[in-house]
């Protein structure tokens, strides 16, 4: 088992913001302890000129403030804007920059973003050049204007040194944008490493319960924030009130199932690394990874999220899905439940076959977002189904 005091130490009071911040009874004339969800899309005004505190919904709304502003926070971040989607908050940052910019991509990233970053820079007039890690700054053109990884990286697992990514992007007069998805607030935090955006699909972890798509882009940069608020209003890509409001329910809970998913994770991930029909695991949380060193560095742990090479090719993957019962194959991640896919025919069928073959993102890789069941269930599950393949 990985040593938890070789991380970062955890956030301080992650817990009590994520329970309290924002959210006190008092700033409601009801004194509700849950802070009331408001339906009404639009307010009462004194006069053509004055309103109370708002408007019209698209354009804020007591649910969505008190969530920006909790999750901003669990950031480190001063400034959180909510999207109705993860994909919602990268078409906002994208709308950032104009015809002849030039945007460097990180090469792993989820597949409907990469689908995006491609068709959108392309129809738009910005340049993109998707770059490993190590070819970042060979990347760098005078006209380059944004820095975009995924970190951890979708699916397969890689760590993006954001520190060093972060200098290299600020001697050039570059931003840098993270999304931390796979990782979560409550063990990463890409601010805190110099990074200018955090962006979260909060469909996975941060609401956890599988019944919400939204997304959040989070910055201490005043300047950024003003953009994508101006965004947010102009182009209408915005979270209903009562999806904020489960998910700022959700992230109450979100310190404590963070915990319980490395756990999880890790007894799972051991227990594939030891059985004769894996042929690798991908797993920061452990020590044969690759880039566990530099994770360690950055995160105060890791979450639910493994992926791993099966022996064999799809014939394999699919007895191995047939035989699954408490794992369920479907895409996503971060909730409650333990879940399975095949990036190669699912979540990442969208990205060119010769950038998927570089990637490795074969017919027998297949990705796990391990749950909150109990591990031995899990783990029995596991072998039943490896011992079909
Ligand atoms: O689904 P949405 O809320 O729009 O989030 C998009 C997104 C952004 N970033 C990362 C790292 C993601 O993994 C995702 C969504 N991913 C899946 C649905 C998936 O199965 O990988």
């Amino acid at each position: 088992m990985a040593d938890q005091n070789e991380y970062l130490p955890q956030p301080q009071g992650f817990a009590t913001t994520a329970i309290h911040a924002f959210q006190d009874p008092e700033q409601w004339d009801s004194m509700a302890v849950v802070t009331p969800m408001v339906a009404s899309t639009t307010f009462k005004h004194y006069d053509p000129e004055n309103f109370k505190k708002y408007e019209y919904s698209r354009c804020g709304n007591p649910n969505r403030d008190v969530l920006e502003n909790c999750l901003a926070t669990l950031d480190n971040g001063k400034y959180g804007v909510c999207w109705s989607s993860g994909l919602g908050a990268a078409t906002a940052v994208l709308n950032m920059f104009t015809v002849g910019d030039h945007i460097i991509c990180g090469d792993d990233i989820y597949g409907s973003t990469n689908m995006l970053f491609r068709q959108v820079c392309s129809q738009f007039g910005l340049e993109l050049t998707f770059a490993e890690a190590n070819n970042i700054e060979s990347a760098i053109k005078t006209n380059t204007k944004l820095i975009w990884v995924e970190s951890l990286t979708n699916p397969t697992m890689k760590v993006f040194d954001i520190k060093s990514i972060a200098e290299i992007a600020h001697k050039n007069k570059i931003l840098l944008a993270v999304d931390s998805t796979f990782v979560t607030p409550y063990f990463q935090r890409p601010l805190n490493f110099g990074a200018d955006l955090v962006i979260h699909s909060i469909s996975k972890y941060i609401n956890g319960h599988t019944d919400v798509i939204m997304g959040v882009t989070i910055t201490n940069n005043e300047g950024i924030y003003k953009k994508l608020k101006f965004l947010q209003t102009v182009m209408g890509i915005v979270p209903a009130p009562f999806d904020c409001y489960q998910v700022t329910r959700s992230i109450k809970t979100l310190a404590l199932r963070m915990k319980q998913h490395m756990k999880n994770s890790l007894e799972v991930g051991q227990f594939l690394e030891k059985h004769p029909k894996v042929e690798k695991v991908l797993h920061p949380g452990l020590p044969s990874h690759p880039q566990h060193e530099l994770f360690k560095k950055q995160s105060s742990g890791c979450s639910g999220m493994l992926s791993f090479y099966l022996k064999g090719g799809l014939a394999e993957s699919k007895k191995f899905f047939d035989s699954l019962e408490t794992f369920t194959l479907a895409g996503s991640l971060g909730g409650y439940e333990s879940l399975v896919e095949l990036p190669s025919l699912m979540s990442h069928d969208c990205i060119p076959e010769d950038q998927r073959r570089v990637l490795k993102i074969t017919d027998n890789l297949v990705r796990m977002s391990v749950g909150l069941e109990d591990t031995e269930d899990l783990i029995k599950d596991l072998k039943k189904a490896l011992e079909k393949v």
